[in-house]
């Protein structure tokens, strides 16, 4: 039987899972999980990339100490963030975070030259603050005078165990310059950034194989025999091959530190009510495309969290959240205010006072304000999907960790009045290991892949119980007066 292992690593954690196909179930079990989360150096809010590196070893060891002797292994992580890499070979200096201030305004600057409709036309990826195109703009020129590859950070991981370097697609699509006709890096992008195509590795698809990991690494540490797969290197692309979404009239919402809500396209939507309404047409796995958009998500629970010094765990926040009355407060929760303030907590009660509503207090009200204006804009945001791709949907299929919280997922159902399936909550790891699966002719398909997810794990479902008369509608009046 063989095994596999995703290294899946998000903005607050990453972990590795180990998989195996038994008789027609997808077996998983974590094996190992770490925390995430970026640092100050100096001026800026930088990823701490050899500690990620030293968890996967340790995750590796791990494995061995199981008895395994040979795996294959996909890396995912978070999107946007890239590596500089010198002529040695070695980091230029740490990954600054997305949610570094350094881009707040950059895309002003950057779209007096082209404008956002032209780019939009060109790259079909939604307009967000730290989009690797914003973050070059920013970048050191002196150190991107020195840097031979520039390499998305799970690239970066790949190339460091192996030494062999790619751009995989769906991650480098949400860099925001690709070119969606072309299928290449966008030349008068690449110009206005003063950065070269060469700079950038080939592009693969995912399920490309990488190599195995390197002898320096194997005469460290007590590793299994590692074959390295590109998977869907992008965690939303992962996720959403790990949604068991059947037919097409099912949305996903991939639900961790961000909210990702979209449905899968076979050809791109970059018409004009897409770019008004700024979704994005992030590259998938196997021809497809995630036509989605970015909610700020359960950054806000976690940032709160912290703010109470993390005394509670995240299934206490949802447990005194549901004793609270919903939607006694409308935020946008969307605001650049939210995106990394000092103080969650403070944030969201200026915010009210601001606005003259209910300042909530306890935990309870805290988590409950934020999952009430979630499920908001997650039932605003069906109803535009719906719209803008011309075609109905009957079904939201909510996964990742988000998809344990079963108090959001029925005032989710009952907002938007549409059936809620829950689950897996580990989806993203499931799509990395389908990929790798794939690969090796072990599924043979994408619908396959979903089909043996499906099947292997027990989801939940949420129907709509109640609705919530004139709420949404003021929520929308809410956003329509804050853009004027
Ligand atoms: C989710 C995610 C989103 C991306 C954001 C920043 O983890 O990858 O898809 O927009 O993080 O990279």
């Amino acid at each position: 039987m063989k095994t596999y292992i995703a290294v899946d690593i998000g903005a607050s954690s990453g972990r590795l899972l180990l998989g195996q196909k038994k008789a027609d179930q997808l077996v998983i079990e974590e094996v190992h999980r770490f925390e995430n989360g970026f640092k100050k150096e100096g001026q800026h809010d930088c990823w701490q990339i050899d500690y990620l590196i030293q968890e996967i070893f340790t995750g590796l060891e791990k494995v061995k100490a199981r008895g395994i002797k040979q795996v294959t292994l996909g890396i995912d992580t978070w999107a946007v963030d890239y590596v500089l890499v010198g002529d040695d070979g070695q980091k230029l200096s740490n990954p600054i975070s997305y949610r570094d201030a350094r881009t707040t305004e950059t895309i002003n600057k950057l779209t007096s030259r082209y404008s956002k409709a032209y780019i939009y036309e060109k790259t079909g990826i939604q307009f967000l603050n730290f989009n690797t195109l914003y973050q070059l703009y920013e970048e050191d020129r002196a150190l991107l005078a020195k840097t031979d590859k520039i390499l998305m950070v799970p690239d970066y991981l790949g190339y460091v165990l192996t030494g062999n370097s790619v751009t995989e697609v769906t991650n480098a699509s949400t860099t925001q310059m690709l070119n969606l006709r072309e299928g290449l890096f966008d030349q008068q992008l690449l110009e206005q950034l003063q950065v070269s195509q060469s700079q950038f590795p080939h592009l693969v698809d995912a399920g490309t194989y990488l190599g195995k990991i390197t002898n320096k690494w194997h005469r460290q540490y007590d590793l299994p025999e590692c074959d390295v797969i590109t998977v869907a290197t992008h965690d939303t692309a992962s996720a959403v091959v790990g949604t068991p979404g059947q037919g097409d009239d099912w949305a996903f919402l991939s639900s961790g530190t961000w909210s990702l809500i979209g449905r899968e396209l076979t050809v791109p939507e970059n018409g004009p009510m897409a770019f008004k309404e700024n979704y994005t047409n992030e590259w998938g796995a196997y021809g497809t495309y995630r036509f989605l958009k970015n909610i700020m998500g359960l950054w806000m629970v976690q940032q709160v969290r912290h703010d109470f010094d993390d005394q509670y765990s995240f299934a206490e926040m949802a447990q005194l959240a549901s004793q609270e009355k919903p939607f006694r407060q409308l935020l946008d929760v969307n605001h650049q205010r939210f995106i990394n303030p000092t103080n969650m907590t403070v944030a969201i009660q200026d915010y009210c006072r601001e606005t003259n509503q209910i300042v909530p207090e306890s935990i309870g009200q805290l988590v409950n304000a934020i999952y009430s204006n979630l499920a908001l804009d997650y039932a605003n945001q069906i109803g535009k999907l719906q719209t803008i791709t011309k075609k109905p949907l009957h079904q939201l299929n909510i996964v990742g960790g988000g998809s344990n919280i079963a108090y959001l997922n029925q005032l989710t159902s009952n907002l938007a009045q549409i059936k809620v399936i829950a689950g897996p909550g580990e989806a993203t790891a499931l799509g990395n290991i389908l990929v790798q699966m794939i690969s090796t002719k072990e599924v043979a398909d994408l619908a396959a892949g979903r089909a043996l997810v499906q099947q292997s794990f027990a989801l939940k479902t949420y129907l709509p119980e109640t609705d919530y008369p004139g709420v949404l509608a003021s929520y929308q009046q809410m956003l329509n007066q804050e853009e004027h």
